[in-house]
Formats: C-alpha cells, structure tokens, sequence
C-alpha cells in the first residue's frame, strides 16, 4: 500500500503554500494536523526549492528545520527532513527523524552519502541536475524515462560505494525538477520503467505547475496551486497503481480518500480473483 508522506514547508517563499508556516507553532501544529489526516509521514523542509529561488544559509535552515522536527518527533511523528545539507540532516536525525530527503540525491553536498552510511538512515535520492535557480535550463533529454533512470542507477552506485546501504535508498524522478510539464507527464507514464531500478519510488507531484497549467481556465491562465488538490490525488492513484512506495503532498486528505479507491478496488479484484480460482 502506497504510503503518504505530508509536508511542512517552514519557509517563506514556497511556490504551493509559501509562508503559511513559516512560525515554529504554526508548521508544529500543521504537522500533527496533517499526521490526524492520516499521513504515514511528515517532510519538514527549510529551503524552497522553486524554480529561481535563492538558498537560505545554513544557519537560517538549522533555525526554521531543526526545532520542528524536534517537536513533531516529541509528538510521536514519523519524521522526515527535506534538506540537502548534511549539517542540517545530522541535526534532525540526532533528533529522530527516520528519513532524510535530499533533493540533490547527495549531489550538493559532498559529505551527505557518508553521513547517510554512518547514520544508517532512510535516504531519499531525488533525480537532479542543479540548484533551483538554474535548474530549467537544464530539462534538456533524448528520451526523459531512459536519461532519469540511467542518472538515478548512476547515483545508486555511487552511494552504495559511499557506504550506503542499497536497502535504505529510495529513489525519486524529481518532478519539476530540471523537467517541463511533457517531461513530467512522460516519467509518471514511465514508473515501470523507473520501479527496474529494483528500489522504491518516492513521487512529489502536489500542486505543482504542470498541473496547474493542465488546469488553466479559459483565458489560458493555470489554476492556482490550492485549486490543483483533485489533480494531485488523481495522480498519488497512478502512482499508487505502478506500485510507488510513497506519495508527497500538501493536501492529506484528498490523496488519502484516493488510495483507499486504489485499495478497495485491488481488494476486490484480489476476491474475485480467489472466488474464479476456487470455482
Ligand atoms: N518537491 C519539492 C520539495 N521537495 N522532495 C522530493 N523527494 N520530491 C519532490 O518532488 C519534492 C521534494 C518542491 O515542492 P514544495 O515546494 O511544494 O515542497
């Protein structure tokens, strides 16, 4: 079954929900709301990584990241933390996140993969190409399915000779990322090709522009992020049905009412199944 991973963005410049929980208590509370909601997991990240945006420092990351996590573990959470800093990923996993999520699958920071082996922790290693404010020049591919899986076993590799154990990689296509909106609509038709890899697949689809711009209205304009929920849960049911580990997205509810359709269905394909076995 498809896990739900909802996120905490403790910035204020997030292209989806942009500081709506910039404030300590604020992304606390919105944590243990989304975990109510029935999220199997919360990503608290620091940095916005839309396209053109600049980086906070580490120490601006360390302030928003590291107390929230701090509470939300407190709290009884499943904690992970979006972060490309290995300092920042230390400070959450002394206390208690399970999995760190590294949009740069370790290419950012150089210590990351060492960190990650001697920790022993979850990994998320993300398809990338670049920071944020550049990144869009750099969506150029022969065959975007085929390119992303080449260059996320290539990572593999490397992390596993870094020291990481291959069982605690979780790999990501990296929607949005160094990728239009065709290149996304490609790599979600293409999980299949992406599950050969042989690791689970984390996908962030929420909100993000090549739904709204499947979304736009009449005069051409793409539906705002907060009208792109439906999408997004009609995506975590593809994701679900190509048998991806986890969805990330901002709206719990929606994507939690989506995959349990997924389940009843299997359920009930699964009976059927049995029952014309048995007759
Ligand atoms: N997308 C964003 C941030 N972190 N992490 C993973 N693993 N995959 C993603 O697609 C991803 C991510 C950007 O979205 P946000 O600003 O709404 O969090």
């Amino acid at each position: 079954m498809t896990l739900v991973m909802g996120i905490v963005n403790v910035t204020p410049d997030s292209f989806s929900d942009g500081g709506r929980w910039f404030d300590e208590d604020a992304a606390v509370a919105h944590g243990l709301e989304l975990a109510r909601q029935g999220a199997d997991l919360v990503d608290v990240g620091g940095e916005s990584t839309r396209p053109g945006a600049a980086r906070p420092d580490v120490a601006e990351e360390t302030r928003r990241v590291v107390p929230v996590v701090d509470r939300l573990v407190q709290a009884g959470l499943r904690v992970s933390v979006d972060t490309m800093r290995t300092c920042v990923a230390r400070a959450c996993v002394e206390r208690g996140a399970v999995l760190v999520n590294d949009v740069s699958g370790g290419l950012a920071d150089p210590d990351m993969a060492g960190f990650v082996a001697d920790a022993g922790v979850d990994y998320v290693a993300m398809h990338w190409r670049g920071h944020s404010a550049d990144m869009q020049s750099r969506a150029v591919y022969d065959d975007v399915v085929a390119d992303v899986r080449r260059e996320l076993g290539e990572r593999v590799e490397e992390l596993v000779a870094a020291g990481v154990a291959r069982e605690r990689i979780v790999l990501d296509p990296g929607l949005g990322f160094g990728k239009t909106a065709e290149h996304n609509w490609s790599l979600l038709a293409g999980l299949d090709r992406l599950s050969e890899l042989g690791l689970p697949l984390l996908l962030g689809t929420s909100r993000k522009t090549f739904l709204g711009r499947l979304l736009a209205g009449p005069d051409g304009a793409p539906a705002p992020p907060d009208a792109r929920d439906a999408a997004t849960a009609a995506t975590s049911v593809v994701c679900a049905q190509a048998g991806v580990w986890c969805v990330r997205v901002h709206d719990v509810p929606s994507t939690v009412a989506a995959l349990r359709v997924v389940r009843a269905v299997s359920h009930a394909g699964a009976g059927a199944a049995a029952a014309g076995g048995s007759a």
